[in-house]
């Protein structure tokens, strides 16, 4: 059984759709195994997306995962990495696929509601990173 990250993100838990994105996990088959609810200092966002310290859109993205309650979750599935990058869909909102959670909720580009670790080598930085 796999493992992998995922953060349900303050436009989410703003909306009040912790429930429902929950239940899409559980319907897909992911079994939830931690999770908690926190907020991260712009500190603790910037260390969190260290791998983005060069792109343009690093203040905004820092600024807004430090702006309100997150969850993280580790969700384990056979292929769980794979398998929730395509539940969630594409960066962008707009370009997710349809019936992708980010079709479904996300906002925009920046506030695209739900993390999910891309590749096996993210997940085992990740996971740890919220339950050591
Ligand atoms: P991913 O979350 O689909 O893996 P990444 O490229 O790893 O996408 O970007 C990390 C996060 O940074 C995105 O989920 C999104 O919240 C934010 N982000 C990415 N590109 C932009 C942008 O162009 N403007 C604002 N925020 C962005
Ligand atoms: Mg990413």
């Amino acid at each position: 059984m796999e493992k992998t990250l995922t953060i349900i993100k303050p436009d989410a838990t703003e909306r009040d759709l912790l429930g429902h994105i929950l239940n899409r996990f559980e319907k897909a088959g992911f079994k939830i195994v931690e999770m908690k609810m926190m907020n991260l200092s712009k500190d603790e966002a910037g260390r969190f997306y260290e791998v983005h310290k060069e792109r343009p859109f690093y203040g905004e993205l820092t600024d807004y995962m430090s702006s309100g309650p997150i969850v993280p979750i580790v969700l384990e599935k056979d292929n769980a990495i794979a398998d929730l990058r395509l539940l969630i869909g594409a960066t962008d909102p707009a370009e997710a696929a349809s019936g992708t959670l980010r079709d479904e909720v996300g906002m925009d580009k920046g506030r695209n509601s739900v993390h999910a670790s891309d590749s096996l080598e993210s997940a085992a930085i990740e996971i740890p990173f919220f339950f050591g």
